[in-house]
Order: C-alpha cells, then structure tokens, then sequence
C-alpha cells in the first residue's frame, strides 16, 4: 500500500533535498564529484525537481581508472561469491521499492501504478536472475571470463529497469561497470548508488555518472573493453563509428516502428486491450512499442471503433494519481518532437484524440487512420502515445507490410487460428514475436533487435555470452593514440 500520492512526493522530495538537491557522480564507494550543472525538471509539473552533474572527461577518466582498480579483485571472487551482493540487491530495491517507485514517476512523468508493478519489480528480478546466473557460471560456464570494465550508456524510458539490464549481467559476470544514466533521469540511479552501499558492494565494482551526450561520448572514448548503449538509432550509429577498430566490445539497442497484426479471426477484445499497452504504455515511449497497427480489411472498421471507445475510457493525468493510466512525456523536448512529427505527417490521415489531457507537458492518446504503408509516420519512430494504422488483405501482405521499415525490434500477432499465427511469426524480421500478447519481458530471456534496431541480446543466456569472453583470449591490444 502506497498510501496517498501528495505524502509519497514529500518523503521521495525530502530525500533528495537531504543529498543537496542533486545529482551527481558515485566513484569507487564514494559521491562526488557533485555539481549544479543542469536542471532536472519534473515533467509533470514543470518545476525544477534537482541538479545535475555535468561530468567531464576527466571525471569519466576517474571513474574508468576506478574500475580498472577494482576489477580483477572482483572477478577472482568465486561466482557464489558474487551472487551473494546481487542477491543483497534485489531485496534492498524490494525493501526501497516504495521510494524507488515515487522517485521514478516524479522524474520520468510515468505513471505510479506502472513504476510500483512493473519497473521496479522487473528490476529486483533482474537482479535475482542474475544472482542465480553468478552462482552457476563457476559449473556451467568454466570457459568464460569477464571482459574487464564495461562502459554502459541507458536512456530516460525505463531509468532503474535499464540500469538493471545493463549492471546485472556485467557484474554476475565479473566486470565492473562505469554507467551514464540520461540526463533527464539520473535520480533513480542515485538511490541505487546508497543500495549499492548498504549491500556492502565492494569499491569501484559500480561507478555512476551523471551528464549528458558530451559524457556518453567521453566513456565512449574512454578507456573501457566494451560499451553497451540503449538509446536512439543515431548515436547507435555514431557510438559504432567512435568504437570501430577499437577492440572494444559493443552491443547496441536502439529505436523500432514495430508492427502489431490482427487477423479478422482475432479475438478483438483482447486484441484491443493489448494494443492499448503496447501503444499506451509509458506513454509509448518504449523501444519495442507496438505503434504500427496492421488490421486485415474485413475488420479495419469495427476494430478503430472499439480502440477509439476505449482510448476514451484511458484517465490521463497526475502520473502519482494511483488510478492513471497515461501520464506526463518525459521533457519539453520530447513533446515538440511528437507534435512535429503529427503536425507533419498526421494529414496523410485521419487523426483520432478522443480523450483528453491536462496542459502541459502531456500528449493525447492518439490514432491515426488511414496510413499508406511508406507515409512517414508509418516509417519514423515517434516514441510516443501515437499509434499509426493501415490495413492488409492477406496473411502475404500483412508480411510484407510489416517486414517495410529499416527496423527489426518486436512485433505481435494476434488471431485465433494458431497455424496461422505460428506460420507468420518466423517471417517476420523482429527480435521478439509475440502472439495473442505483448509486453512480455523476462530476465531468462534475451531481448534485442536486428537490422537498425541494433545488435547483441540483453537477458538470458545470450546477454550473459555479451559480458564474456572465453577464458584466455586476450582483450584486443589498443592502438597507439594518432
Ligand atoms: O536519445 P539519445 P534522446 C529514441 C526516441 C527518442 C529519440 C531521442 O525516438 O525520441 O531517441 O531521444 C546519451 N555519445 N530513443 O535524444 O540521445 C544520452 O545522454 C554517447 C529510443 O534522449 O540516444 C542518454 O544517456 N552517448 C530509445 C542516451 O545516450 C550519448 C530510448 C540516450 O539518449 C551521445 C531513448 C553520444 N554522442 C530514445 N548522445 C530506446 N531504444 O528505447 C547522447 N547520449
């Protein structure tokens, strides 16, 4: 129980005015350096919420060289050994949850019922996954060892969640980690430092930074065996540039337009309710939302009724309101970027917004009908609660359709009839393929994307194999600075 939202803000606001009011860096067991740089805004009220550190490549310099430091100690450590501290973890961000929830929905503008039931609870799992994976990884993977310090960069979506994909598995493995979290979010991951801290984690092992795109560039740059970067397809691309010949180790998660199919078989009112949380959830604001909605003809009509009367039904507001469904878009900056792309792109439709939002730093839930496959918005990422629609007439075409953008993330499926469902699903260019559902996320299993979407699994197996190498093979030698 959460108790009334306006105590939960006070306590989570008090918390950080008792650390200075910002947010800075956490090197080798200790805060600092600690400046006013940047402002952190609340998105949903617009009003200052903290201070930022802007760290300079100095700053990441001293981090790096902390992890260096810390590094063998930590990866000769038996791997029950190391699972005993990520256990330590997943209870204390158990035990911290109700500070971790209020403090994440004052700094992304998301809502409190998805930070309490699902960021925060995917994140203590992560950590109990991965606890498990260090205490087997002595029997089951003799001939891996670590890759060194790993220089990991997060976005503003998912801000502890992201933190956990990318520590987890680094640290069960034996590396160290120097991690950037976004410049709009770094709050959660102060609170993680203190856990950290209070598990008893040994120095240097977890180094936080706080800054913006100039420090991610710096840790690019900097001396780390490997960078694994969630973000946006550009400065994917640009992150692959700085790193190529290099020797460091990359795994890349970028954008996605995934397609979301329902045959005229489908089951239409879960099909609807799932498509309101792959489009709706977090403001749309996910990698692998379901924003390109693909409706066989016979059914096209019937099925934007039903989804526009329940867009209407979706209670938008306050993201500390318990019952809200749709919140607050992360920043300003954001915000224009969706209206831009609407403003451009929305007449080549029919632009649906049946419910409304408060003033402010909020977007309508939206649909746009009536898409060519190739228009715009059909092919650009909006990253955003605007869902983009066309139709199909056979299960051939809806393939092709969905298999037309420079992405490959996620996509879902959804009819009654299983052989067809399960002859599409392999056909389609995605990472993940869900069917008769959506949003299915697990630590045990690996998530990533081809094509433009990026490369390299994060979870399970496959995410433990990006923070290894076999035993023996040396880190590539760096070439001599020009
Ligand atoms: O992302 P950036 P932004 C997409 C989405 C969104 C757009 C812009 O379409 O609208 O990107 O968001 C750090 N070297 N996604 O501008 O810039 C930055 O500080 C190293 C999809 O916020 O990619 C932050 O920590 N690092 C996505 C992180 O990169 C750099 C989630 C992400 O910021 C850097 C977020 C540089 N040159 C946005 N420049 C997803 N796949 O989930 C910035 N950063």
């Amino acid at each position: 129980d959460y108790g009334p939202a306006p105590e939960s803000a006070s306590e989570a606001l008090a918390w950080i005015e008792a650390r200075g009011g910002i947010a800075g860096n956490f090197v080798d067991g200790k805060w600092g350096p600690v400046r006013d740089d940047m402002d952190v805004l609340n998105p949903a009220t617009g009003k200052r919420l903290a201070g930022l550190t802007k760290s300079t490549a100095d700053d990441v310099a001293t981090a790096v060289a902390a992890a260096r430091k810390a590094q063998p100690k930590w990866a000769k450590l038996p791997g029950h050994q190391r699972a005993k501290y990520l256990y330590a973890i997943a209870r204390l961000v158990q035990k911290h949850s109700r500070l971790l929830s209020v403090i994440e929905t004052l700094d992304n503008g998301k809502p409190i019922r998805e930070t309490r039931d699902l960021d925060i609870p995917l994140v203590a799992r992560h950590f109990y996954y991965h606890a498990g994976m260090a205490q087997l990884m002595d029997s089951e993977l003799p001939d891996r060892e670590a890759l060194g310090v790993c220089g990991q960069i997060i976005p503003w979506n998912f801000p502890l969640l992201m933190l956990a994909w990318k520590i987890a598995p680094a640290i069960a493995m034996g590396n160290t980690v120097v991690l950037k979290p976004a410049e709009y979010t770094s709050l959660s991951a102060m609170v993680f430092a203190e856990i950290c801290v209070e598990a008893g984690l040994p120095k240097g092992v977890v180094n936080i930074i706080t800054g913006d795109g100039e420090t991610g560039a710096a840790l690019v740059d900097s001396d780390v065996d490997k960078i694994a970067f969630t973000g946006s397809t550009a400065v994917g691309r640009r992150i692959r540039e700085a790193t190529a010949g290099s020797g460091k180790s990359l795994t890349l998660e970028l954008g996605g337009k995934s397609p979301y199919i329902v045959f005229e078989d489908a089951d239409i009112d879960s099909a609807v309710e799932g498509l309101v949380d792959a489009i709706f959830f977090n403001q749309g604001q996910v990698c692998c939302a379901g924003s390109r909605l693909l409706v066989q003809e016979g059914i096209a009509d019937d099925f934007h009724a039903r989804l526009i009367e329940r867009m209407a039904k979706l209670r938008t507001g306050d993201p500390l309101d318990k019952c809200i469904d749709v919140g607050a878009i992360v920043d300003p900056v954001q915000l224009s970027r969706i209206e831009d792309l609407v403003a451009k792109g929305g007449p080549e439709g029919v632009v649906h917004q049946p419910c409304a939002v408060p003033e402010g730093c909020y977007y309508p839930p939206t649909l746009i009908t009536g898409l060519h496959p190739a228009a715009m918005l059909m092919q650009e990422e909006i990253f955003g609660p605007v869902l983009v629609s066309t139709t199909f007439r056979t299960p051939a075409e809806a393939v092709e359709v969905a298999n037309n953008t420079r992405y490959g993330l996620a996509a879902t499926v959804w009819s009654e009839n299983l052989n067809l469902a399960l002859d599409v699903a392999p056909k389609l260019v995605a990472g993940v393929v869900w069917v008769n559902g959506t949003n299915m996320f697990d630590a045990a299993a690996g998530f990533g994307g081809v094509r433009e979407s990026g490369f390299g699994r994060e979870g399970g197996w496959e995410g433990l194999m990006a923070y290894s190498k076999p035993k023996g093979k040396a880190t590539p030698v760096k070439p001599a600075p020009a």
